[in-house]
């Protein structure tokens, strides 16, 4: 019987970003410098391939410090940690790598300009995401008050409306955040932008890759992990352009019967989902369907952050 034909629409840009390039790259070298094991605490980037492969090369994946033994070297996630995770690895005197992504760490530094400033923060985000939980640990308890929603605007509690600014989360949907900006604006005037906008380079263009596979899909998938954030807003993204769409880990994840009469089908991955699960993915389809590739780009990409020199062969 021959099979039915389909159209995959390869979103481009996709898949890893600098930063989680960066990060794994860090467990990686660290495994080398330091040798097995190395502790890491949370999930380097939420994606269990990422994490089970480096398990397997000998990092401990940990929740908190604690358990981390003192003479164990220890890496902090790209999405950041509260000050007082540095400052206990400090106390301890442990070896310590911090793979908290370089435009995560430019938000917790604009926070503390503000603080220094004397302005009051307002930190757009997902309540008990680790980035959130890092940036306003970057400050006493408090003084940054997080929004999630333009609901959340309405009954913010500001001492001084003339200094307030705001900082976001890395991976948030452009279009939310557009509008709770506009109803922070609407409410406080003077509110103050961040110098160059918090959410990240991947984020934007990954929702405008998957924006431009959606005007061409009737059905999109994502791959990523329940927990990835910016993946979880490919998702909505590709819903909100009218596409059925649902978030993926890996080939073995695909609801068949969910596909069925469609012939156009939208792939995109998160940031923290490798290109070899997209691989899978594709491999699967070609199994089943008559299977015609078309990529779709957007925007080219050349961004590339540099390892902590500590990680670097002729350091000490
Ligand atoms: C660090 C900061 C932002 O859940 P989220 O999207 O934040 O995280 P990952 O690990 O899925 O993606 C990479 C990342 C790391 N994004
Ligand atoms: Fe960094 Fe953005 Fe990736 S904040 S880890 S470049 S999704």
């Amino acid at each position: 019987m021959s099979k039915t034909p389909v159209t995959l629409y390869i979103a481009n840009p996709r898949g890893f970003c600098a930063g989680v390039d960066r990060a794994i790259q860090i467990v990686e070298m660290a495994l080398e410098k330091f040798g097995a094991p190395v502790y890491v605490r949370h999930e380097i980037v939420h994606n269990k391939y990422v994490v089970e492969g480096l398990k397997g090369r000998g990092a401990i994946f940990v929740d908190e410090l604690h358990e981390v033994p003192d003479d164990a070297p220890v890496v902090f996630s790209a999405h950041g940690v509260p000050k007082s995770v540095p400052a206990e690895a400090e106390r301890r005197k442990m070896l310590y790598v911090d793979a908290t992504c370089p435009l995560v760490s430019k938000v917790h530094r604009e926070a503390e300009r503000h603080e220094r400033n004397g302005y009051e923060i307002v930190m757009i985000g997902h309540a008990g995401h680790p980035e959130v939980i890092g940036t306003m640990g970057q400050l006493p308890e408090g003084r940054i008050k997080l929004v999630e929603t333009v609901e959340d605007v309405e009954t913010l509690e500001i001492g001084d409306p003339d200094n307030l600014a705001y900082i976001t989360q890395t991976t948030l949907s452009l279009d939310d955040t557009a509008d709770i900006i506009a109803a922070l604006k609407k409410r406080f005037p003077k509110i103050q932008d961040p110098k160059k906008e918090d959410i990240c380079y991947a984020t934007t263009n990954r929702q405008g890759a998957v924006k431009a596979v959606s005007e061409k899909a009737e059905a999109v998938l994502i791959i990523g992990a329940p927990n990835s954030s910016n993946s979880q807003r490919l998702v909505e993204v590709a819903s909100r352009a009218g596409c059925r769409s649902r978030l993926i880990q890996r080939a073995s994840d695909i609801d068949w019967t969910w596909l069925e009469g469609i012939t156009r089908i939208g792939i995109s991955a998160g940031a923290s989902a490798p290109e070899v699960l997209v691989e899978e993915v594709i491999a699967a389809f070609k199994e089943r369907y008559d299977v015609r590739l078309e990529p779709v780009m957007t925007v080219e990409e050349n961004v590339q952050f540099k390892v902590p020199a500590i990680l670097l062969k002729d350091q000490e």
